[in-house]
């Protein structure tokens, strides 16, 4: 009964237009997610005599006509129907590209790396954020990417608001064979907004210089300056080569530039610019993003994503070719290459911006 309508994405403002050839005369009933839809100002269903084309055009999309589309051609004999989904997409092509082929590739040359200063034997990437960002989740994501299995090695919270991370932790990233990557994570207690409570910027600040040793149980009330942690004379190996800050999407648009957590970020960043050490942000839980949440692969066609990538640039202070949006290994069972892909990419790029710091570190 010639070709049904097929799934489409368009973008807002564009024309969304299904047509079926059929090679018999039928009656066709056009419905969108279950119910019957008739032309008005908006939608023009046409099926010129004698029943052979049926065509249903929307000239300017909007979001409100994402959905199923079903036709329904009955005939005295019997009824057939076909449907086709449709996306309603904030932008038309994506801004910045996905490449689940590239998976691969980028996994072999990751697990191969090796910082090109012979001084630093692994590169350290350093994870700062609010509680509950998905700082240990990111660890254990790239852990579950390289191992081809989930992995939950850094305790991520059940989004009770509460760090659950109060010692420095590093966590060392391993392939499916138990061989160690040349960079690890290092997983630090959440900030807070408030004045008290959560890690001292004082404390991370002293991590990004090296003086921090693993193991050390942070103090909200008092930061570390001497002791058994206490590392006095760090080496280049011990510095943190890559700050990363880790942030939820939907978090950022709703902090105000002079909220507690933006000045604490601010305040980490700029010295981490001093020192001409790298500063990427990850921004997280992009799946809040009904659009990302159906499919990673629509990251780049989300408004509200770039909204939060704009956002975050202003407020934070770092160029949008430093931020990331991710997706967290969090709820799932089992790899998925979208999310791997995102991932991958981000990774790729703190590991070539840390590795950039090592070639030419500043004293
Ligand atoms: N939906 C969603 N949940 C996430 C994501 N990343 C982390 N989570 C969840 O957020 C909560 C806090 O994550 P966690 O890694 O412990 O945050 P941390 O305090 O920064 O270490 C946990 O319940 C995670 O499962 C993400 O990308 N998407
Ligand atoms: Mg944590």
């Amino acid at each position: 009964m010639g070709q049904a309508p097929s799934d489409a994405s368009v973008k807002r403002g564009q024309a969304i237009t299904f047509r079926w050839d059929t090679n018999c005369g039928v009656y066709g009933t056009w419905k969108k997610d279950g119910l019957t839809l008739h032309s008005d100002d908006r939608i023009i269903i046409t099926e010129p005599t004698p029943h052979l084309c049926f065509k249903l055009t929307i000239p300017n999309a909007t979001e409100e006509d994402e959905g199923e589309y079903t036709l329904e051609l009955s005939k005295w004999r019997g009824r057939v129907s076909g449907s086709a989904k449709v996306k309603v997409l904030d932008y038309a092509v994506a801004w910045r590209k996905i490449d689940h082929q590239g998976n691969d590739k980028v996994k072999t040359a990751l697990r191969e790396f090796t910082p090109s200063n012979p001084e630093t034997q692994r590169l350290r990437l350093l994870l700062h954020g609010p509680v509950g960002a998905g700082k240990s989740s990111m660890a254990n994501s790239v852990n579950s990417v390289f191992q081809g299995r989930m992995n939950v090695k850094a305790h991520a919270a059940p989004s009770t608001g509460k760090s659950e991370t109060t010692r420095y932790k590093m966590y060392e990233i391993k392939d499916e064979q138990g061989r160690e990557m040349s960079f690890v994570f290092n997983d630090i207690m959440g900030l807070e907004g408030t004045e008290t409570g959560g890690v001292l910027t004082a404390d991370i600040i002293s991590a990004i210089k090296g003086h921090i040793k693993d193991g050390y149980e942070f103090n909200p009330s008092s930061p570390l300056s001497c002791g058994l942690y206490y590392n006095n004379n760090p080496t280049l190996d011990e510095k943190v080569h890559c700050l990363v800050s880790v942030i939820p999407a939907n978090r950022i648009l709703l902090l105000e530039e002079d909220h507690g957590l933006i000045k604490k970020m601010r305040e980490v960043r700029d010295v981490a610019k001093n020192l001409d050490i790298p500063h990427v942000v990850l921004l997280t839980h992009v799946d809040n993003c009904p659009l990302v949440k159906e499919d990673l692969d629509k990251l780049y066609f989300s408004k509200k994503i770039k909204k939060a990538m704009e956002n975050c640039s202003i407020k934070l202070g770092v160029p949008m070719n430093r931020i990331f949006p991710v997706k967290n290994y969090h709820e799932e069972n089992s790899l998925d290459k979208k999310v791997d892909s995102v991932i991958l990419d981000a990774l790729n790029n703190i590991v070539n911006f840390a590795n950039d710091y090592v070639i030419r570190p500043i004293e």
